[in-house]
């Protein structure tokens, strides 16, 4: 399907979604959301897609929702915006999705990006919820997100300041899983998706699923729940084959059941 603000590929079993407004350093505006949640939806009911990479381009990830389009809206119009399905999509999506940063990762931006299951930043990435530079806060999930990955004070220090934080700083506090050159970190983002496409699909669905849920429930729920899912994968013809490769010490053929 053509879009006009973003771009999609399908290579190795991965999806890629390019962000594609480079004159206003990739800004969610309404259009691009939409684009953004039919090009999710696409992948993740292909089955040939078994991981999705988002990016932007080497400037700017996103710089966030689009001020200009925002700024005259009322508290109504944004109330209905939370139902929006980016970010719906994202939460719910059972297919693994790597944000591949560079450059400007702020406000709505940076939350598309925590949004997604991994982060692979180059090294000019900066990462920040400047929301409250505009009398706003973030209204995408950013309180809730930066909050449980890298704890309360430096998520106050985040939301608070509105200043951003570098790749390098993302790397130490456990935001981001690996940096790399400009050159080289959309490559980096692309193999690691691959590898990740190349596993087992149902297994690899339960793993993001348990690990997902290890943010809500108690040890005790997430433990009985892990339990379930692990179980379950012993009635799948992988299952069976991952063995049966193992013994017989040759490469597994996954059939996605
Ligand atoms: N919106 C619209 N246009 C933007 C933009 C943005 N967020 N960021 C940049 N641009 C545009 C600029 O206006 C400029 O366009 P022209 O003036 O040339 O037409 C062009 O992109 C280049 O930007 P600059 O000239 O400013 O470039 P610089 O390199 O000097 O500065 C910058 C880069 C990223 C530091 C600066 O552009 C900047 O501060 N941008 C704003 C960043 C920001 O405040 N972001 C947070 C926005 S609030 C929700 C969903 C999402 C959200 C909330 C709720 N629901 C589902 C309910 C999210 C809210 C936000 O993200």
């Amino acid at each position: 399907m053509p879009y006009e603000t973003v771009i999609t590929s399908v290579e190795n079993n991965v999806g890629l979604i390019t962000l594609n407004r480079p004159q206003a350093l990739n800004a969610l505006s309404a259009k691009l959301s939409a684009e953004l949640a039919d090009a999710l939806t696409e992948f993740l009911q292909d089955a040939e897609v078994r991981c999705i990479v988002i990016t932007g381009n080497e400037k700017a990830f996103s710089a966030g929702a689009d001020i200009k389009e925002m700024g005259p809206r009322q508290s109504t119009d944004m109330l209905d915006r939370f139902t929006s399905s980016i970010w719906t999509l994202l939460r719910r999506a059972r297919k693994p999705v790597i944000a591949a940063v560079s450059g400007h990762c702020y406000g709505g931006g940076c939350e598309l990006a925590l949004a997604c299951d991994m982060i692979v930043a180059s090294e000019t990435a900066k990462f920040g919820q400047p929301e409250i530079n505009i009398g706003i806060i973030p209204g995408a999930g950013g309180t809730q997100r930066w909050t449980r990955i890298v704890g309360k004070a430096r998520a106050m220090e985040i939301v608070l300041t509105g200043k951003p934080i570098s790749a390098q700083q993302a790397m130490a506090w456990g935001v981001v899983n690996r940096v790399a050159p400009v050159e080289t970190y959309l490559s980096e983002a692309k193999r690691l998706a691959a590898e990740i496409a190349a596993q087992p699909p149902v297994a690899a669905r339960m793993a993001k699923e348990a690990v997902i849920k290890a943010e809500d429930l108690t040890l005790e729920n997430g433990l009985d729940f892990e339990s379930r899912l692990f179980a379950m994968l012993f009635s799948t013809e992988d299952q069976k084959e991952g063995a049966r490769a193992f013994v017989e010490k040759r490469k597994p053929i996954w059939k996605g059941r």
